[in-house]
């Protein structure tokens, strides 16, 4: 073992002196995981977001962020969203028994948190645990996927060059069609907005960006919110000087204040709540399982308040 370690450090003195060293480029571990292809893309793109948060994040840190070995390429994440069919999800699941039975319970037992919020958004307090119940199955669910790691993948798969190369085995994308193109450039670029967004809450909450996990598209927290819904719907309810979107009350109160801002009255017409709803996720079918269950949720209340009295 001595051995070794003095004929280490014999290498070590011989390749540190050796005059045949390449000169090191500014960042020498960065994206040395990628490929060689992929490397001048990311270098390019690790450019680009250090312009483009000049004066809002320390270029030491996004360069420390995104030279980490936990960042991770996956162009998989764009051809999928290429691919997405708008399929009928099985909301009928957040009718069962068992959930509508937790969301009860939940409502019960955070009462008073959840009258305030009413109180204060004028927002259904049902509407926003049926929001919760349905996005992340009241916390249980929040999503596996590094939020980091997709917005980077999804912003990368935005250079057309490199894009083409992961193309060439997927028939069923055509590239040639203006539709898709249009939708794939669409794509690229709100991603890289919300990867601007995410380092700069990261950094300013000084999170550790590579422990924020959400869904397949870089949705996470509670309310799964992306980045930019983060920094304009994100609520500090709590008082402690941050937005925690897996906090509870910032996180209820996070949903709130979005369908505030979108319009929501509680005095609105059902169509209405509907047509705001579609603004937290644009989709019928979701909007109306929101409304269903949140009414549901206020009859079951209302039959426990009747039971009470003796009715
Ligand atoms: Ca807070």
């Amino acid at each position: 073992m001595f051995f070794g370690v003095a004929l280490g450090l014999i290498f070590l003195i011989a390749f540190s002196q050796s005059p045949e060293k390449p000169l090191q480029s500014s960042s020498p571990q960065c994206f040395s995981e990628f490929k060689a292809e992929i490397r001048p893309y990311a270098e390019q793109l690790l450019n680009r977001i250090k312009e483009d948060l000049k004066n809002k994040v320390p270029e030491d840190y996004i360069k420390e962020v995104l030279c980490r070995k936990e960042l991770s390429f996956s162009p998989e994440i764009m051809l999928k969203s290429l691919t997405w069919r708008e399929v009928n999800l099985p909301y009928h699941q957040f009718f069962e028994k068992e959930r509508l039975k937790r969301a009860k319970s939940f409502i019960k037992e955070n009462i008073e948190l959840l009258n305030a919020l009413e109180q204060h958004f004028q927002v259904d307090k049902e509407v926003i645990v049926s929001i919760f119940l349905i996005e992340t199955d009241l916390g249980r669910k929040t999503g596996r996927h590094r939020v980091l790691n997709t917005f980077f993948s999804l912003a990368l798969t935005g250079e057309e060059d490199l894009f083409k190369i992961y193309l060439q085995n997927q028939p069923e994308i055509d590239f040639s069609n203006e539709t898709v193109k249009k939708r794939w450039e669409k794509r690229s670029n709100w991603a890289y907005k919300e990867l601007l967004y995410f380092l700069e809450i990261a950094y300013k909450n000084q999170w550790d960006p590579f422990e924020i996990k959400g869904s397949i598209f870089g949705a996470f927290g509670y309310p799964q919110f992306v980045p930019k819904s983060y920094v304009v719907y994100g609520y500090d309810w709590d008082g402690d000087g941050k937005v925690d979107l897996y906090s509870i009350s910032d996180a209820l109160a996070s949903i709130a204040n979005y369908l505030q801002k979108e319009g929501y009255k509680i005095a609105s017409e059902r169509a209405e709540k509907k047509r705001i709803i579609m603004k937290y996720n644009i989709s019928e079918p979701y909007a109306e399982t929101v409304l269903k269950i949140a009414d549901t949720l206020k009859n079951l209340s209302l039959t426990q308040n009747n039971e009470l009295r003796g009715n």
